[in-house]
């Protein structure tokens, strides 16, 4: 598991060379955004409930079989499952976000998450489209100017995106 800091030095040491200013420079700026960045964590963290079952809503109003008898979310034990699965995915996106970097994520959740559905018949590309509605909620979330500081949060918001993204190409 790497951050932002670790993946810049293992890639030094796989080169064999110093660290170089422009990753120095790229790190500065990732700390002088640091406030911003713990805010979206915040933010996300103490809105996912409503995040997950909002998205879920969502893709069950789009997805309406899921919870019809023979869905893959029908009962009330598939359908924990699925909530589940959901805040868990929630969980290591703001890890990433967090260390700024898709690591975490990458191998703690997603590795190896497409072979354990194709197993269990859970069908990866619901996943990924219920993924997607997270995505949306999280950016509306996190992404709300009001109450705080105005400041750029766009490459933090399409940092964000984008390990949305991954989880849904994982699975979908
Ligand atoms: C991954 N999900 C399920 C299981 C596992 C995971 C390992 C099997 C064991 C169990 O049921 O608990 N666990 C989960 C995860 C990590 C982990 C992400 C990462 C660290 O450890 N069904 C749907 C929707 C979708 C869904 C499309 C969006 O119709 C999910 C939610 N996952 C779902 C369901 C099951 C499951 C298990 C329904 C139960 C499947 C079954 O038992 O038939």
């Amino acid at each position: 598991m790497l951050d932002a800091f670790t993946k810049v030095v293992s890639q030094a040491d796989t080169r064999g060379a110093y660290v170089t200013d422009s990753e120095i420079d790229a790190l500065k700026a990732m700390v002088a955004a640091g406030t911003k960045r713990m805010d979206v964590v915040n933010r996300i963290t103490g809105n996912a409930s409503t995040i997950v079952a909002n998205a879920a809503r969502g893709l069950f109003e789009a997805q309406p079989q899921l919870i019809q008898p023979g869905g893959n979310a029908y009962t009330n034990r598939r359908m924990a499952a699925c909530l589940r699965d959901m805040e868990i995915i929630l969980r290591y996106v703001t890890y990433a976000v967090f260390a700024g970097d898709a690591s975490v994520l990458n191998d703690r959740c997603l590795n190896g998450l497409r072979e354990t559905y194709q197993a269990l018949g859970v069908p990866g590309g619901s996943v990924a489209a219920g993924v997607q509605k997270m995505k949306e909620a999280a950016i509306a979330i996190a992404n709300d100017p009001s109450g705080v500081t105005r400041g750029d949060c766009s490459s933090l918001m399409s940092e964000l995106g984008s390990y949305f993204d991954q989880a849904a190409a994982a699975v979908g």
